[in-house]
């Protein structure tokens, strides 16, 4: 007799309760309680490959790939072999390494606008280091971000939009003074318009337009032809610094991340989740006019006892090599549009009403008609929807992001027989969606 989705997932849901005793919300991460859908958390046992498999033994083909990182599937075996050894000579020194040196090279050697390159521990270090590389580098205080989007857990970023455009942002995290929020100006992203008042308004006490370049933490948004290009332009205009949060679309559309995809240079970049091929690091990089302004060169402090380490610099290493054959991207694209075209079948033959934004290999099917260009274009896509597909895919072995504001995740261990599964899920699921 098939065993009932609660008896299939039974340890996973008295681990829940266990880790809730323990941790807040029974997590490390928010995302991870997944509040955003009607399912407990899976606890996972191991992955391989495109697989992760939960401790009560049920196989998924994995799509939130640990939230980006994992773009050469899990244990890939260049990897697991170079962190072993790295271990074996040490965990860490808290002293310079070769390897340090040698992932800094290759950041350079990809992106086209940084000239120099920290390594930090996560993305939240990543924007928090280069925001106050701007403000110091311009002498001015006031950032503009776009909301919708996620630049980690630093206070100047934990806001929401003020009471009209080009207004000073307030807190939307408790613990974050609102004087932390003030210096925030959060606008409509893809809206050049939006972004030229708040210059005009604020003139020379803009550090820096703080941007991703291709949204990921709303689902999927894509940037405007032309809007990125506009963002360049009004920095340029009101010497302000360019910032391009790069920690997701980074060596994942391309190996010079969003701004090889587009052919736009930002002044600094912020890197995170691939470059660490699934161990903890960030990296933040840019002009070295800019870069040298941190300690101990310059007055900017930012530190790490773990910065670099070693394990880390392995999994990093190792995972830019793969990716640095270049057909590797064009077989990302190649999975990507798979799955796009599997969600506009399974919609043209079901009639479930759907948007798919993509980029590469990156991509968010949305519970809506067209176009969804915003933050306020993504409040109208159906959650309640989302959730039942979420649900419905899990049961098919499909492991989504618990989250309507995500993006899917294809990594280069995604095979057609994986891609064809899904799409036939999905298909199933749309089904059952249009009842
Ligand atoms: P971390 O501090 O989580 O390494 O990076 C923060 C961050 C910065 N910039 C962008 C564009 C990001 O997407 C993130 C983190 N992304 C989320 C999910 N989209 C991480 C998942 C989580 O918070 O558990």
């Amino acid at each position: 007799m098939a065993l009932t989705e609660n008896q299939e997932r039974m340890k996973s849901k008295e681990a829940f309760l266990q880790a809730c005793t323990y941790i807040p919300g029974g997590v490390n991460s928010p995302v991870r309680a997944f509040g955003g859908v009607d399912v407990d958390p899976l606890f996972i046992e191991r992955g391989e490959g495109s697989k992760i498999y939960d401790i009560d033994g049920n196989e998924y083909i994995d799509f939130v790939c640990s939230w980006g990182p994992l773009i050469l599937g899990h244990t890939h075996p260049k990897v697991v072999a170079a962190v072993k050894a790295a271990a074996e000579r040490g965990m860490s020194f808290g002293a310079p390494t070769l390897a340090e040196t040698q992932l800094a090279e290759k950041v350079i050697s990809a992106f086209d606008s940084i000239e120099k390159v920290r390594m930090i521990n996560s993305g939240t270090e990543a924007v928090m280091t280069a925001i106050r590389l701007a403000r110091a580098y311009t002498g001015r205080d006031y950032i503009i971000k776009m909301v919708g989007c996620y630049h980690g857990h630093s206070d100047a970023l934990l806001v929401s939009a003020g009471s009209g455009l080009a207004e000073q942002s307030i807190p939307s995290s408790a613990g974050v003074p609102t004087a932390f929020a003030e210096k925030t100006i959060a606008l409509p992203y893809n809206d050049s318009a939006a972004v030229e008042a708040a210059f005009d308004k604020h003139k020379d006490r803009i550090a820096a337009v703080l941007v991703e370049p291709i949204a990921a933490n709303m689902g999927l948004v894509v940037p405007k032809s032309g809007y990125l290009k506009s963002l360049r332009q009004l920095c340029d205009n009101n010497g302000a610094v360019l910032v391009f949060d790069e920690v997701i679309s980074g060596f994942r559309v391309a190996l010079g991340g969003a701004q090889e995809f587009f052919g736009i240079q930002a002044d600094i970049t912020c890197l995170g989740k691939i470059i660490g091929g699934g161990l903890p690091v960030g990296a933040v990089g840019g002009r070295a006019e800019i870069m040298d302004l941190l300690a101990p060169l310059g007055p900017v402090y930012q530190a790490g006892t773990l910065s670099g380490n070693p394990l880390a610099m392995a999994a990093a290493i190792a995972t830019l090599d793969v990716l640095a054959e270049r057909i590797c991207y064009r077989r990302l694209e190649q999975a990507g549009r798979t799955l796009q075209e599997g969600f506009e079948e399974a919609s043209r033959k079901t009639g479930i009403p759907v948007t798919v934004n993509r980029a590469g290999s990156i991509l968010s099917c949305f519970f809506t008609e067209g176009p969804i260009e915003n933050f306020q274009d993504v409040q109208h896509s159906n959650i309640g929807r989302f959730k039942k597909f979420f649900s419905g895919m899990l049961n098919q072995g499909i492991y989504l992001a618990p989250s309507a504001f995500e993006t899917m995740f294809v990594s280069l261990a995604h095979s057609e027989k994986d891609l064809e599964k899904t799409t036939e899920s999905v298909y199933n699921v749309f089904r059952e969606l249009a009842g």
